[in-house]
């Protein structure tokens, strides 16, 4: 019988209410500091808070998004951090007490945020593969230090063996925290100098000197269900061969232009910034676009008319293309003609919607012309513009069996009912856009099945460079059906019901869609 001189401290079957919270804060820090730092390299967006609180914005409801902006204005973001803040706090309290005896329940809980921050950076249509990293790490970091601190905690043998001392599970705990908070700042300095998240940030609201006419009340039907007339810009189609979205500072940039030109130029984005700027609502499309399909979206864009620096440069006669060239290596021919067509409206853009150019749209600069598939004129991140001929260069998508000439094809779509879907039976409502850049749309008819063709309502014209919205009430008796739409262009031309492929110059074809009346 010997009595045990030195018992060991008895290790607590439970944490502390205060201790478990502890744990969770922890590992709550963990993340978002293992995942800023991250970020920093594979891109800004993938870090947990800012792909969340872009996800918040991408899916809330439009009316929501109206009321936000009305009442609160620029403040809207910032509510939007606090009250993501308060929320993620809540989720790290939660999983913290959750685990008071076991480490597993509370994992669970970060393992599911973890999959949820996943799923929101996979989402994003702005970074590459290689950003799904950031979620991935510091969730694998914040499972690995909370089940690291609680085994301590809860340890036998307490402060001499495996197991930690109250004290030196909150030390640790701190000193993971402190770590944490270091990591990101580092990947705050590494963002806002490597990539021009931070750049952009600095460059402050453009003003147009000439500002796009406002929308007319009735330019959309989004209550009819067609789409938003202007597209926001985190819900802007984007479509480039950037594994990783090329990472231009304004300060940095310049734009040369140069060949059969009478006096080279180069630009900075301060020649460009202090030019008075001009504003136009343009609608953008891409050659890939299905029949159907969703590659097409509105913006305005401020910018200063590319026609003015041309002019300046003096275009020689002969010169046949505009060759744009990207700093990540995209080329982009445009017909030399419709660039200097002072008709055209061709712009060099800086902004977009009120904002300096996205990252992943182009800035700090890129070229729009109104009426060309997106391959042939929108050069995202352009920095040469080279005035040559067909012969001496070929641009990215020529050399890969894409036309020389590429006029965006008047085409409509059906957005509501969507397909697939069961409306009631009787009077069916349906709506959608259509479009015919630099033409205009004169007309837009849809049909039942093989009925007579019915005139749609069309939305108040805009400009010919946009889309328009239309919507028609049809009858349908139970059973299926199909819905079918036809645009005509003011020219008098109506939309082929040939189906073609996007390969080489554009899908064509009438847009249809199934949808069951009960
Ligand atoms: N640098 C660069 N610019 C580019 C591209 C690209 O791959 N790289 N793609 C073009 C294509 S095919 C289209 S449709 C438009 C899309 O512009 P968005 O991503 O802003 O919608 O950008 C054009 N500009
Ligand atoms: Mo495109």
């Amino acid at each position: 019988m010997s009595a045990l001189k030195t018992a060991p401290p008895a290790a607590p079957a439970r944490l502390s209410l205060a201790m478990a919270t502890f744990l969770g804060l922890v590992a709550l820090i963990t993340a978002l500091g293992a995942g800023h730092l991250v970020a920093a390299f594979v891109g800004y967006q993938a870090s947990a808070f800012v792909a969340v609180a872009d996800f918040v914005i991408a899916h809330s409801p439009h009316p929501v998004v109206v009321w936000a902006e009305q009442t609160l204005g620029t403040a809207d973001k910032t509510v939007l951090k606090i009250g993501l803040a308060v929320l993620l706090v809540g989720f790290a309290v939660l999983a913290g007490q959750l685990s008071r005896s076991r480490p597993l329940p509370g994992q669970v809980l970060v393992g599911v945020l973890g999959v949820a921050g996943i799923v929101a950076v996979y989402q994003r249509t702005d970074v590459g593969q290689l950003a799904l990293l950031a979620p991935v790490l510091a969730t694998a970091a914040s499972l690995m230090v909370f089940g690291w601190l609680h085994r301590r905690a809860l340890a036998p043998d307490a402060g001499s063996g495996a197991g930690l001392t109250r004290r030196q599970v909150l030390q640790r705990g701190a000193g993971v925290a402190a770590g944490a908070g270091v990591a990101a700042i580092v990947g705050e300095v590494v963002a806002g100098r490597g990539s021009a998240a931070g750049s952009r940030a600095a460059v402050g609201p453009l003003v147009a000197a000439r500002k796009a006419p406002p929308l007319p009340p009735d330019a959309d039907f989004v209550k009819l269900g067609s789409p938003p007339f202007i597209t926001p810009n985190p819900d802007f189609y984007r479509i480039d061969t950037a594994f990783v979205v090329p990472q231009v500072r304004a300060e940095e940039w310049q734009l040369k232009i140069h060949g059969m030109v009478e006096r080279e130029i180069t630009l900075s984005y301060s020649d460009v910034r202090n030019r008075p700027l001009v504003e136009r609502t343009v609608t953008l499309a891409c050659v890939s676009n299905e029949v159907g399909g969703d590659l097409i979206s509105t913006a305005n864009f401020i910018g200063i008319d590319l026609v003015d620096l041309l002019d300046e440069a003096g275009v020689r006669r002969g010169a046949q293309q505009m060759y744009a060239t990207s700093v990540d290596g995209f080329t982009c021919g445009t017909p030399a003609n419709v660039a200097l067509d002072p008709q055209r409206g061709a712009m060099l853009a800086i902004g977009m919607n009120g904002e300096p150019l996205p990252v992943e749209h182009g800035f700090p600069a890129r070229i729009v012309i109104p009426g060309l598939y997106g391959y042939v004129s929108a050069t995202k991140w352009v920095t040469d513009l080279e005035f040559t001929t067909w012969d001496e260069r070929q641009s990215y998508w020529l050399q890969r069996g894409w036309a020389e000439q590429a006029p965006i094809k008047t085409e409509s779509r059906i957005d509501t009912p969507a397909s697939g879907t069961s409306v009631p039976a009787g009077t069916v409502r349906v709506a959608g856009t259509a479009w015919a850049q630099h033409i205009g749309i004169a007309k837009v008819e849809v049909r039942v099945d093989q009925g007579r063709w019915q005139q749609a309502a069309l939305s108040a014209e805009v400009n010919k460079d946009t889309w328009r919205m239309w919507w028609a009430e049809v009858p349908a008796r139970s059973g299926s059906h199909t819905i079918t739409v036809r645009a005509t262009d003011q020219s008098g031309y109506t939309q082929t019901d040939h189906p073609a492929d996007p390969v080489p110059d554009g899908a064509s074809g009438w847009h249809s869609v199934s949808f069951t009346a009960r």
